[in-house]
């Protein structure tokens, strides 16, 4: 540990003689990876996006504008995402996501690319755009995840502005709360609140993007799922990714983007890893209450999803094409 703060220490000042940016020193290559075995693989056919729930579908068109330029798959995602955040009807991240018990409105986001590298923001409150906050952690300092008032700061110094997040639509939701203030993180079709954006490149650059304001009325301070590298969201460019929505801690529990990754890497398609991880969480506590979903795809145009009950939907967009897909689920 000692040694690796060591070196830590003597490369950011070697950095600094260099006049090199230090947060460049500690991430992987930024080189596109060229996976040769990949693209001579007969099914891959670059160009796929899969996100969550019927909103994926504005979100996979924007994102496909960038993905069909031959542009880079961490842009893609990123700018997808963007059209939900922005999205004041919605009731979902950004402008409109429903508030906390008290009141406020507090993001949690993040995002990683086809190089394992990835940034995020969590309990950030006021910035529209959290994604591209998490963008900027990732590539503008050394860092993985910021949180709260220090995220915000982070964010003004870098160019956001500031602006109260809530809608006549969301403080009308939360009054109507305030008169039972019952706490039910029941999450489906009609009152989900989180979109994860997985896409592939034609070089086949994969990477990933999730955003929300989390659970409806939740404690002040809780932090969900949504911006842990590998419990809302995971990349693996040799393998795939996987998203998930619904209740953060049911996720966490269980580790479940990096859980889908990894059984993918173990030979399961994207299908049978998100069954997987959705049938650990129905077996290790109980799920008449709580929905997760998971959403996956592989690096070769593969896509699986599956949920604890029904309700679960997806966008997919494969070579241009874009289709709205019921996920199966563990529980009628
Ligand atoms: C959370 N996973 O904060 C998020 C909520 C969600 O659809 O996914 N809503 O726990």
């Amino acid at each position: 540990m000692q040694n690796r703060r060591n070196f830590i220490r003597r490369a950011a000042a070697m950095a600094a003689i260099l006049g090199l940016d230090p947060a460049r020193l500690f991430r992987a290559s930024d080189e596109p990876q060229k996976n040769e075995s990949l693209r001579n693989d007969p099914l891959f056919a670059g160009g796929h996006i899969i996100s969550t729930w019927e909103g994926g579908l504005v979100a996979n068109a924007e994102a496909w504008k960038t993905i069909a330029g031959g542009g880079y798959a961490i842009d893609a995602v990123e700018a997808g995402v963007r059209v939900i955040e922005a999205d004041a009807e919605g009731g979902s991240v950004g402008i409109g996501g429903m508030p906390d018990r008290t009141g406020r409105v507090t993001l949690d986001t993040c995002i990683m690319d086809h190089t394992g590298n990835a940034g995020g923001v969590c309990f950030m409150e006021d910035i529209v755009h959290p994604i591209s906050v998490a963008r900027k952690v990732m590539d503008e300092t050394p860092h993985v995840l910021l949180a709260g008032s220090g995220a915000r700061d982070f964010a003004i110094s870098q160019g956001f502005q500031t602006r109260d997040l809530t809608t006549p639509k969301s403080r009308a939701a939360y009054e109507k709360w305030l008169e039972t203030q019952q706490y039910k993180p029941i999450i489906n079709i009609e009152n989900h609140d989180t979109i994860g954006l997985l896409a592939q490149d034609m070089e086949g650059r994969l990477s990933g993007a999730c955003t929300t304001s989390g659970l409806a009325f939740k404690l002040r301070g809780r932090v969900g799922d949504s911006p842990i590298i590998g419990s809302g969201l995971y990349v693996d460019n040799e393998v795939g990714g996987a998203t998930a929505t619904g209740l953060g801690e049911a996720v966490m529990r269980t580790v479940g983007s990096f859980l889908v990754v990894e059984l993918m890497r173990g030979g399961l398609s994207p299908q049978a890893a998100c069954e997987e991880a959705v049938n650990r969480i129905v077996a290790r506590m109980p799920v008449d209450q709580l929905q997760v979903g998971y959403l996956a795809m592989d690096n070769k145009g593969h896509a699986g999803a599956f949920a604890i009950h029904p309700g679960f939907n997806y966008a997919r967009t494969l070579a241009g094409q874009t289709d709205l897909i019921d996920a199966a689920h563990a529980i009628e």
